[in-house]
């Protein structure tokens, strides 16, 4: 009946005032406090759900009501603190909550707490959630806390968007580039660009917060050296503003050359002093980095891009990313900031294998004796920020080798949310269930002694409780935009839900999350639910099968990332299909085994033997680490050219079936969204046809065999 948070009004976090960050005829309000907009959040959702207008009120006068929902910490709450035991809050941690049923004679209410206003906020998502999804809201005592400190999001503000309202509608570079936040470039008007505060920008915070999400590195990691620039760290501070109340906290993409930047003059530094140990280089990031702390108190840190498809590093000035990463880590360690060091890095020089490139230069740093005794070069402050998989975002990838070699050395998962490699704004891919893959994979890593240690799937990896690590991290490349939806596609937001839910609980089961995220987007009828969460947990597979089917991997076109180009030879060959393909006469696939590059060594034993036997390797991955004979029989019985073929006819017939899924709801889904995801479906259906003719075809022109489409 009522929803009541007692001294929502208390932490006032804005620093700047509050007209210039307001859009005109802004129909949000800016939160000041994180109390605040829990309070916003539940009245409005339970008003919306229930249908009638909830009142909220600010003390709980003598009683609290019946019907009520109560929310606080123990410090800004009498109710919580009478009523919530402070060992069990303890237990959830900074942002976990817990949300009980109480009944006081003939009164019956709901107390969420969180330790902190933010675990509160959390928690009033949690229980609007249950609640929006049909689920018991009496009789309630739970208790959630997150498995990864740190859930960020990466922004690249210029590079694969697909969500974007620009005229292409694709997102992209032309014209107004699409992107969630504006930023006014020097000269340019601050009219429609920060620091004044978009409606949007709240929106998107908000609906971030309500999967837990912590930090967002805004622009691109092929960043420019403007973000850098006072005009533009007064634009991130209203920003940063805006997002505190939701727990959202920002850092920021830099290039590592930054400091010869001449726009920095007079304190631009020379080659010579950029020796990441050279105190000059260390003082001008500490510099930098305090000027920002300055305007964003509770700012992260840096996202660093180095050496790595052209961007500047450590490695032009003379010294390993090892160096790099401490240098800039010493300067901002006392500031308490963090490093996300990417390990996106494939030096040709270092191995053929491009796959084989980045533990062969971040492996041997973290395995360094160190004069203290212990192994390790990489500093505390450091996160390595790695790909799921060892090539980049292919829509199946075996997981990337370092997961469970780096035991010295914090390491952060980074998945890829927006869909580059599966269908960008137009195919429907619900990815929850390769993260999941992913996360549940067991990396079979070992101790010291070569003993199997016991939590070693790579999620516990991850959440540290494998190696003991007390800080940890996950990122996920962000698929958000200017779209009305954030999104682009419909379904994309279900990528960016579950990405947010299983950075939180990367144990729980990808057909929930699609369950939950059904509900609440799609609503709670029976044959509904069901047909889209199958629809959707089928929707990856299938699009392996008609991209790239059985391991075979990146054949993508090479201007956008988007169609079949098997054929493609490019002046990189890391980055030419064909050398993904090494189709020929007698086969198809990547020799990865010890036969070949011997990538395979670069797992742990078991993994090791596993993926390197052709006759032990998972199909799904069969020509990630051999090259395939076409008539080698397969576990189907068919022939590998035969199954190769029938996996990619396979995959575009689910998507057919989706198509005749989507029409069959029609009456149980708004006009607008259905007519728009029906467009794209069709879409999709044709662009899947053509992955599949393109590739079949050219590999027919090396197999020589006929094309037998099965059932
Ligand atoms: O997959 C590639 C993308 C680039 C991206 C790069 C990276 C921003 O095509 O757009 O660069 O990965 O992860 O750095």
């Amino acid at each position: 009946s009522t929803v009541l948070v007692e001294n929502a009004d208390r932490n006032r976090c804005h620093r700047h005032t509050q007209d210039l960050r307001m859009a005109p005829g802004s129909a949000e309000r800016l939160m000041d406090s994180t109390l605040q907009a829990a309070r916003e959040e539940l009245v409005r959702g339970l008003s919306g759900l229930l249908d009638r207008r909830i009142p909220a009120q600010d003390g709980p006068g003598h009683a609290v009501p019946d019907g009520a929902v109560v929310l606080g910490t123990r410090e800004s709450s009498q109710v919580v603190r009478r009523l919530v035991p402070a060992g069990e809050l303890a237990r959830v941690g900074e942002d976990g909550f817990l949300i009980r049923s109480v009944s006081q004679g003939r009164r019956a209410f709901t107390v969420i707490a969180g330790n902190t206003d933010v675990g509160a906020l959390y928690g009033a998502f949690a229980f609007l959630r249950r609640l929006q999804t049909h689920r018991p809201i009496t009789g309630l005592s739970l208790a959630e806390s997150p498995r990864i400190a740190n859930r960020h999001l990466n922004y690249w503000d210029t590079e694969r968007l697909y969500a974007g309202n620009n005229a292409s509608g694709t997102g992209g570079l032309n014209g107004e580039n699409g992107a969630l936040f504006n930023f006014a470039a020097t000269g340019e008007s601050a009219a429609r660009n920060l620091p004044v505060i978009l409606d949007r920008y709240l929106v998107a915070a908000r609906a971030l917060a309500s999967v837990g999400i912590t930090g967002i590195t805004i622009n691109n990691v092929n960043a420019d050296n403007a973000y850098l620039t006072p005009e533009y760290i007064e634009q991130e501070a209203a920003l940063a503003d805006a997002l505190r109340p939701y727990g959202i906290r920002l850092a920021l993409s830099i290039r590592y050359a930054a400091p010869t930047d001449q726009r920095f003059a007079p304190d631009t530094l020379t080659d010579e002093q950029m020796a990441p140990v050279d105190p000059a280089f260390q003082e001008w990031w500490s510099r930098k980095a305090r000027q920002i702390q300055e305007a964003i108190p509770d700012f992260v840190g840096f996202t660093v891009k180095a050496n790595s498809e052209g961007q500047p590093g450590p490695q032009d000035f003379g010294y390993d990313h090892g160096d790099g990463a401490n240098g800039m880590a010493t300067a901002v360690a006392p500031l308490g900031l963090r490093i996300y060091w990417r390990t996106f890095v494939y030096n040709a020089d270092v191995d053929r294998d491009r796959l084989k490139r980045a533990y062969l230069e971040f492996g041997p740093i973290d395995d360094e004796p160190q004069p203290d005794g212990t192994r390790g070069r990489f500093l505390d402050n450091v996160f390595l920020q790695t790909k799921n998989g060892p090539l980049d975002y292919q829509a199946r990838e075996p997981i990337h080798p370092m997961f469970g070699r780096m035991e010295n050395t914090n390491q952060a998962l980074e998945l890829q949310i927006t869909q580059e490699y599966t269908g960008q704004n137009r195919m429907l891919c619900f990815l929850a269930p390769m993260w999941e893959e992913v996360l549940k994979t067991d990396t079979y890593a070992t101790d010291g002694d070569g003993r199997l240690l016991e939590r070693r799937l790579v999620g516990h990896i991850v959440d540290g409780t494998a190696q003991h690590h007390a800080d940890t991290a996950i990122v996920g490349v962000a698929n958000l935009g200017n779209a009305d939806n954030l999104t682009g596609h419909h379904f994309s937001q279900a990528n960016l839900y579950a990405f947010g839910r299983q950075a939180w609980d990367w144990t729980l089961d990808s057909a929930d999350i699609a369950e939950d995220w059904v509900r609440m987007t799609w609503g709670n009828g029976r044959g509904l639910v069901s047909a889209l969460v199958a629809m959707m947990m089928g929707s990856w597979e299938a699009l392996v099968s008609y991209q790239t089917p059985l391991g075979v991997a990146h054949q993508f076109r090479s201007s956008d990332h988007y169609g079949p180009a098997p054929s493609e030879v490019l002046a990189r060959e890391d980055w030419s299909p064909v050398y993904y393909n090494q189709a020929d006469a007698t086969g198809l696939g990547f020799d990865r085994s010890p036969t070949g590059s011997d990538l395979t060594a670069q797992y742990f034993p078991t993994l090791a033997a596993r993926y390197g036997d052709i006759d032990s390797v998972p199909e799904e991955l069969l020509m990630w680490f051999h090259h395939v004979p076409w008539d080698r029989p397969m576990p189907s019985g068919r022939i590998f050219w035969d199954e190769l073929v029938h996996r990619y006819y396979a995959g575009v017939r689910y998507v057919g079936e989706m198509r005749r899924t989507w029409d069959s709801l029609e009456s149980q889904v708004d006009a607008r969204r259905f007519a728009e995801v029906k467009a794209k479906l069709a879409l999709h259906e044709a662009d899947a046809a053509d992955w599949r003719d393109t590739c079949v075809s050219y590999w027919q022109q090396f197999s020589g065999r006929e094309i037998r489409a099965t059932d």
